[in-house]
């Protein structure tokens, strides 16, 4: 299985680049932040829970992700393999998908992180808030906040991946289909 981490900052093009990727190398896109946003637009309880948290721009619980993600992969049986988008955002929530692929028999063949600089994501979220109804997009206070989470509680993973030798950084402002085939040149050689 061909198992991907897409990584960076809100706004780093995680959810445009994993498009490309699903389709060029036949994956399941995993995105706990359209999950999410699906249980909202359902009105369950996990979503309903969400909601207020992802409208301030704080994380949501790790046990609530976590669950989301083991009953996915639990629901694909036999796929080529998995792009993770948005997941995993903490030291839990990596360990924890170390283990629900070691219980499937398989691994992380790569964290692929994107770099872009904070002033170039706050454009491109607000960008993004005129047309897309997410109320986390359209303020400046909730994007430095989610921002301020990354740093705080996501960016350090990168270390956790490197210590695995998984990890590839990949400078994210360009063109879309630059990026792309920068992605491309790096799974090519896994
Ligand atoms: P996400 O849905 O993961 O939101 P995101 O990080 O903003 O999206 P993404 O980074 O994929 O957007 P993209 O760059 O593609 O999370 C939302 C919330 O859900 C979190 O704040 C949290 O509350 C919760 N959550 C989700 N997962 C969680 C977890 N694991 N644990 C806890 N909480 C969790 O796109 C941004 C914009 O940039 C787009 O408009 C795009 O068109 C544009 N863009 C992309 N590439 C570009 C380029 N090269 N040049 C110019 N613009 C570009």
């Amino acid at each position: 299985m061909l198992n991907l981490i897409l990584f960076g900052p809100p706004g780093a093009g995680k959810g445009t680049q994993s498009n490309l990727l699903i389709e060029r190398y036949n994956l399941v896109h995993l995105s706990t932040g359209d999950i999410l946003r699906e249980e909202i637009v359902v009105g369950t309880a996990l979503g309903l829970e969400a909601k207020s948290l992802m409208d301030r721009g704080d994380l949501v619980p790790d046990e609530v992700v976590i669950s989301m993600i083991s009953s996915k992969l639990d629901n694909n049986p036999s796929v080529n393999g998995f792009i993770f988008d948005g997941f995993p955002r903490t030291a839990a929530q990596a360990n924890a998908l170390d283990n629900l692929l070691v219980e499937k028999g398989t691994t992380i063949a790569a964290m692929l992180s994107l770099k872009v600089k904070d002033t170039e994501l706050i454009r491109r979220l607000l960008e993004r808030g005129k047309k897309s109804g997410r109320s986390d997009d359209q303020n400046e206070k909730i994007i430095a906040n989610r921002i301020q989470e990354y740093n705080n509680k996501t960016a350090e993973l990168k270390e956790f991946y490197a210590s695995q030798n998984k990890l590839s950084e990949i400078e994210g402002i360009g063109s879309v289909e630059n990026i792309a085939s920068k992605l491309n040149e790096v799974i090519d050689t896994l």
